[in-house]
């Protein structure tokens, strides 16, 4: 199994500027969280790829596992330090992808509509990951079960809890978030926290 250190923790200061360091992973999400259903759920990958592709949850745990150890950053300046994720790594995923010369985004479709944006050169870095796993433990619900998102270099919003749907597109399209105020991007050091 691969054990990614994100570069962020191996700074000598690892809390972003305007942040405070917490002990616990809150739970933060705008709505419900949803009722896993194995029979109608699966993952979708499409958009400007040559052949897009649907894995059911089986396809998902039969997939390789890697592990991430990142520190997580929300915009509401929280800081989470020392996170173990695991699942699969978007580098690993993508082998099985060709993508076009023209995808320039990529949108993360989750459960009762949620998206959120950011370029593909963000989504394939090496510590990108799809988790399944928190700190030794299964995903519980609350926190993306059965699939979510770990982008550690940007603010946490943009990590979709209870993705669906991985779009590769020519153009930008923000995210719930993103059309709420939130930046596009969201790097916590640069504090690219609010459209100004
Ligand atoms: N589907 C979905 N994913 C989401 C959100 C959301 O509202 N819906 N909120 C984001 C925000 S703002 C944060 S801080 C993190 C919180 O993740 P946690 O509850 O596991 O700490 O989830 C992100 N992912
Ligand atoms: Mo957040």
């Amino acid at each position: 199994m691969k054990k990614i250190i994100s570069d962020d923790t191996l700074k000598e200061n690892r809390i972003p500027p305007n942040q405070k360091s917490v002990k616990k992973l809150p739970v933060l999400h705008y709505g419900p969280v949803p009722e896993f259903d194995e029979s109608t759920w699966s993952l979708e990958i499409c958009g400007v790829v040559k052949r897009s592709k649907t894995f059911s949850y089986q396809d998902i745990l039969a997939m390789e596992k890697s592990e991430v150890f990142c520190d997580i950053h929300c915009v509401t300046t929280w800081s989470k330090l020392d996170t173990t994720w695991k699942g699969i790594l978007v580098q690993d995923l993508m082998k099985q992808f060709e993508v076009l010369s023209t995808a320039k985004y990529v949108i993360i479709h989750a459960e009762f509509g949620f998206t959120t944006n950011m370029p593909i050169k963000d989504f394939l870095d090496s510590d990108v990951l799809l988790a399944t796993e928190l700190d030794g433990e299964q995903l519980s619900p609350k926190h993306g079960y059965p699939l979510r998102l770990v982008v550690p270099k940007l603010y946490f919003w943009k990590s979709a809890k209870w993705i669906r749907k991985i779009e590769f597109a020519t153009e930008n399209h923000r995210g719930f978030w993103e059309r709420n105020g939130y930046h596009d991007h969201g790097d916590p050091w640069s504090e690219e926290r609010q459209w100004k």
